[in-house]
């Protein structure tokens, strides 16, 4: 062990899963693979200037792995046996806790034992933490499968400075309210120093909940989130509440965007469809959030009706595999093949489908060709913290071309006022803007995008990761500014 595992991380990122994913290689090795992502790319510079560290699960079960150096940065993989996988991960996190926490969009299933895991699993995550770190580090813990850990880390580190942060909404109380463990659960996250959401409806949501719970009284400050962000007293602390907007590596995908590789994949993949007068595009996890039928319908609706022609449009609808063993994924799945089928089906010809649908995970480089191919994105789903992938595709586009058709309910929506908005729930209406989308001006299209485009692109995840590590740690605010600048140069 050497000097700096000995003494701990000063600052230690706590998520479900590691930034790195074991990749198998042809000589039946394996090693590990970065998996690319925007939280691991705006925290590294912290990471690395204050001798950080990652706690994580691996990714697979039943398996052993030791802290390991993944290119000076410390990764201390956490072990699940496959019946927390079943239970902690599928059961309480993605059929309990994610439709409860997405106004129900399907029944939340309430399970004694999957909780009884939940509550096994945080401890073990929150015990790592609590070993790794150095004395008075910052901790910040990411995400619902992890809302436990706060109080449990604060129990045996008081010390530490620690964050909480939540990617998904957070439910308005009367639907938290089904929670057979409610209080537990608040009381997990007011181990924290600061609680962050993406949307000041969630941290209010969140504010309210204490009182009723727990009889709490915000102080003050705490009614006016929007503006200011709130806090609570509680055990002798003052736990601060706060909206804190995710966002993209900006500069990363603009950059990518304007390569010619990238223009020139663009315009095959237009070529490869037939050269379709306008192509929209969806790209999702294959989630019932989504909203990916919503869009499918709206397109169903324009084409009955003889409002769009089928020869002059072509749809690609990337879905990427997701918690395929949770059972409401299945169905969910199941149906929007079918509908796909059937448009194909009514609407296509011999080499000319209308909807060209993937169900694989994708490059970025692909990715982003798509992006840049694409007239129209929509994004439509029914509940949704913020969506990242919106904001991609705004940053790609530096042409200032492209329309983007966005749900009121993805919190991307707040910031994105330059979009077609739409309400998921009304066909109509969807169908009425994927009309208006197919057939604006290009005066219009430059100007929406022109807008979208300058608030991505200053508002991106480097500006999120700072403005929340800065209010948690007011000391270490000077450095992080240094560092960021360092990074953005
Ligand atoms: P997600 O529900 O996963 O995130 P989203 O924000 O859209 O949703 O992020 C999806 C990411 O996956 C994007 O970066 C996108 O590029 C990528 N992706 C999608 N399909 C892909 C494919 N086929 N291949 C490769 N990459 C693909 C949760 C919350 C969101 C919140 C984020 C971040 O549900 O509301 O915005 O966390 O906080």
């Amino acid at each position: 062990m050497d000097a700096i595992t000995e003494r701990g991380a000063d600052f230690l990122v706590v998520a479900n899963r590691l930034p790195v994913d074991l990749e198998q290689l042809e000589d039946g090795t394996e090693r590990w693979r970065p998996s690319p992502g925007g939280l691991v790319s705006a925290l590294e510079p912290f990471l690395r200037r204050r001798n950080g560290a990652w706690i994580g699960w691996s990714g697979r079960a039943d398996m052993d792995v030791a802290s390991f150096d993944d290119d000076g940065l410390l990764m201390h993989p956490v072990r699940l046996s496959s019946d927390e996988v079943r239970d902690y991960y599928e059961g309480f996190s993605n059929a309990t806790l994610w439709p409860l926490y997405h106004d129900v969009i399907v029944p939340p299933v309430f399970e004694r034992s999957w909780w009884d895991s939940y509550v096994t699993v945080n401890q073990r995550f929150a015990d790592a933490a609590a070993e790794a770190a150095a004395p008075g580090a910052t901790v910040w813990v990411q995400d619902y499968q992890l809302q436990l850990v706060p109080a449990m880390l604060r129990e045996k580190r008081p010390d530490l400075s620690i964050g909480f942060f939540l990617h998904i909404p957070f439910p308005p109380v009367e639907l938290f309210m089904q929670l057979p463990w409610r209080t537990e659960v608040v009381r997990g996250l007011l181990g924290a120093d600061v609680v962050g959401f993406q949307m000041p409806g969630g941290a209010q949501n969140f504010l309210w909940l204490t009182r009723r719970l727990l009889g709490l009284e915000p102080t003050k400050a705490a009614v006016r989130v929007r503006s200011r962000p709130g806090s609570v007293p509680f055990d002798g602390r003052q736990v601060r509440v706060g909206a804190f907007p995710i966002s993209i590596d900006a500069a990363g995908f603009n950059q990518l965007s304007r390569s010619t590789r990238t223009s020139e994949r663009a315009l095959k993949m237009r070529s490869e469809m037939g050269d379709p007068h306008r192509l929209l595009l969806g790209v999702d996890r294959l989630d019932y959030t989504k909203g990916i039928d919503v869009r499918l319908r709206a397109l169903r609706e324009l084409l009955v009706s003889g409002r769009v022609d089928p020869e002059s449009v072509a749809m690609v609808q990337v879905a990427t595999p997701s918690r395929e063993r949770v059972g409401q994924y299945k169905a969910m799945r199941s149906s929007i093949e079918e509908q796909v089928g059937r448009l194909n089906g009514e609407f296509g010809r011999v080499g000319r489908p209308i909807v060209h649908y993937l169900h694989q995970p994708m490059d970025r480089d692909e990715l982003v060709a798509l992006y840049c191919a694409a007239d129209v994105m929509v994004v439509t789903p029914l509940r949704d913290g913020m969506n990242l992938v919106c904001k991609e595709y705004v940053a790609t586009r530096h042409d200032l071309d492209g329309v983007l058709v966005l749900s009121e309910f993805a919190g991307a929506a707040a910031e994105l006022t330059g979009a077609l908005l739409v309400n998921p729930h009304d066909s109509d209406g969807v169908a009425r803007a994927l009309e208006q989308a197919l057939t604006m001006d290009p005066g219009e299209e430059k100007a929406r995008m022109r807008t979208l485009h300058r608030q991505v692109m200053t508002h991106d995840v480097g500006r999120w990761a700072r403005s929340y590590l800065d209010f948690l740690d007011p000391n270490a605010a000077t450095a992080n500014a240094t560092e960021l600048q360092a990074v953005h140069q």
